[in-house]
């Protein structure tokens, strides 16, 4: 479809306004969110990460092009979230230490808001203890952890021996996620789950809450 095209163009050149105003028009022609996000939105980042890993672009573009997402996504936002009842549970999220990627632990989010739990988002470069100070200030049931680094994915196991020192294990559950992160990965570091994607993500979350 030539709109979902055009926002995947805009998108990787970084064209943050004419993204916001494609998405909103897209939404206004009867498209899904979910379809503008898996054929607009998603597609285009994947473009721009590939040339980023080709080095046929660099850093300022990659930021240019992910500025551009988070604006569209955010057009998207209430309708992702459109469940409108009484969170059952919450589940706090963060980006693991080191690691400054947040896309798609905002995605994440937003799909599980979506899926009617309450979220308290703590951000990018989380040190292991702050997740479990988020859990116990907030009675949280879950903690998702998203690392995008192979170099960073390792300190999700600190997560977990966090929790155990804080006497929470069997209390606030841990999963985990992200391009480089695996189920066997989730499994050697003792993490409760593993969700490849944010729309699986939410399911897990409630899963792990005892609200599926
Ligand atoms: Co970075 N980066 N980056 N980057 N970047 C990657 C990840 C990379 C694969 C690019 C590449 O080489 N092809 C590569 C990692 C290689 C590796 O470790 N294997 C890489 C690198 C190397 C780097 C730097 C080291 C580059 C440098 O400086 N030399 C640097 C590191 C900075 C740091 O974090 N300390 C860096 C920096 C950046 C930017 C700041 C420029 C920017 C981030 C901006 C931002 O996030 N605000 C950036 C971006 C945008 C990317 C790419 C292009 C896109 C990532 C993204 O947002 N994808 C990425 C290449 C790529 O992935 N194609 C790349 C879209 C997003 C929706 O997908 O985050 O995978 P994703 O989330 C998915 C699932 O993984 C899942 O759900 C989401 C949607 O369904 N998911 C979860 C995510 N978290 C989850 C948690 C869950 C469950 C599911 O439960 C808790």
């Amino acid at each position: 479809m030539a709109i979902l095209q055009d926002i995947v163009e805009n998108l990787m050149k970084g064209k943050r306004d004419d993204v916001v105003a494609l998405t909103q028009q897209a939404l206004a022609q009867g498209l899904s969110a979910e379809k503008i996000l898996n054929e607009g939105l998603l597609p285009g980042m994947n473009v721009i990460g590939v040339r980023f890993k080709n080095n046929e672009v660099y850093v300022p573009e990659v930021l240019i092009a992910a500025r551009a997402m988070k604006a569209g996504t955010a057009v998207l936002r209430p309708k992702l979230v459109e469940a409108g009842v009484k969170p059952k549970a919450t589940v706090v999220i963060g980006t693991v230490k080191g690691d400054l990627h947040d896309i798609g632990k905002n995605l994440l989010g937003m799909m599980i808001e979506g899926a009617g739990l309450k979220v308290v988002d703590i951000g990018i470069d989380v040190a292991p203890e702050k997740y479990i100070e988020a859990a116990k200030a907030n009675d949280a049931a879950v903690v998702g952890v998203s690392a995008l680094l192979t170099t960073t994915m390792v300190n999700m196991k600190a997560v977990v021996e966090a929790r155990k020192a804080a006497g929470l294990a069997g209390k606030v559950k841990i999963m985990v996620g992200g391009a480089p992160v695996t189920q066997a990965f989730a499994d050697e570091i003792g993490a409760d789950g593993y969700a490849p994607d944010a729309a699986s993500g939410a399911d897990l979350a409630k899963k792990l809450a005892g609200v599926a």
